[in-house]
């Protein structure tokens, strides 16, 4: 009989153009080897040059996905991208207190704060900024925001290896295990240098910068990465090490695709 693969949960809004949101992370889940399930947050409407706009999901169709594939199928970890309003952040908090996952549950959960798209997007209504930082950050295993989201979530503007500790140190205030403060956004600098830390160790991951135009859903397959990874059992600091040799793959193997930005791409791990 064939084993069935550990399970994975995003918690997200779909992509139209199939870069991004629940479409990377679904890909990413199967590229991985843990089969992907989903509670859908939002649909937007978008391609490779932005969002049009977006329709929120009714928030108890969103918990009752939660409840309906944790109950019966089981999550071996779970992650959030796009969530669109406070009033889904805080049904998603609960739901997940009752289903146990999260910190200190055993089931890993991983909150990307996705705020925005690449091409400057709101993904999320302003006065839900406050609920991911209460709301979710305490609850999680991990939380991944790039520099835009540190600056948001923060106030502080990282320009390099001092600041990018100073919001290491700033985030993990707001209650989650470890952050992964992402430096791929910082341009003037020729690796890219990601820094991870839970308070007593402070991890620096580095590795090589990509000159491509075509990083659509980076973020979402990076943290999807790391959350199939946590899925099978690896611990956090192995988990974003393995993320973190996926996602450079999936960059250098990006493509162009309309006439925006194009998507980066898990099909290499299915060619190997
Ligand atoms: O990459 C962040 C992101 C997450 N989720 C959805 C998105 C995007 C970026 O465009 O569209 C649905």
């Amino acid at each position: 009989m064939t084993v069935t693969p550990r399970t994975a949960l995003t918690i997200a809004g779909s992509d139209s153009g199939g870069g991004a949101g629940i479409q990377a992370d679904l890909r990413t889940f199967f590229a991985c080897g843990v089969h992907g399930l989903v509670a859908l947050t939002a649909v937007t409407v978008q391609n490779s040059l932005g969002v049009q706009g977006f329709a929120e999901i009714d928030t108890e169709i969103v918990t009752a996905q939660i409840k309906a594939v944790a109950g019966d199928m089981g999550v071996n970890a779970a992650k959030t991208g796009m969530l669109a309003t406070a009033d889904i952040i805080q049904a998603v908090a609960k739901t997940l207190d009752e289903v146990h996952i999260g910190h200190g549950t055993g089931v890993p959960f991983v909150v990307d704060p996705v705020a925005a798209s690449m091409t400057g997007h709101a993904l999320l209504r302003e006065e839900a900024l406050e609920a991911i930082r209460t709301e979710l950050f305490p609850r999680a295993t991990l939380i991944t925001p790039n520099l835009d989201e540190v600056r948001l979530l923060t106030g502080i503007e990282v320009t390099g290896p001092e600041t990018q500790r100073e919001a290491a140190k700033a985030l993990l205030e707001f209650g989650s295990e470890w952050v992964l403060v992402k430096g791929g956004h910082l341009e003037q600098v020729s690796d890219c240098v990601d820094l991870l830390s839970d308070g007593t160790r402070v991890i620096e991951l580095s590795g090589p910068r990509f000159h491509t135009n075509n990083t659509h859903g980076g973020g979402d397959t990076m943290a999807s990465a790391i959350t199939a990874s946590l899925a099978k059992g690896l611990d956090v600091p192995d988990a974003v090490s393995e993320g973190k040799l996926f996602i450079e793959r999936c960059v250098a193997e990006s493509y162009p695709l309309g006439a925006g930005v194009g998507p980066v791409s898990p099909f290499w791990r299915l060619k190997d």
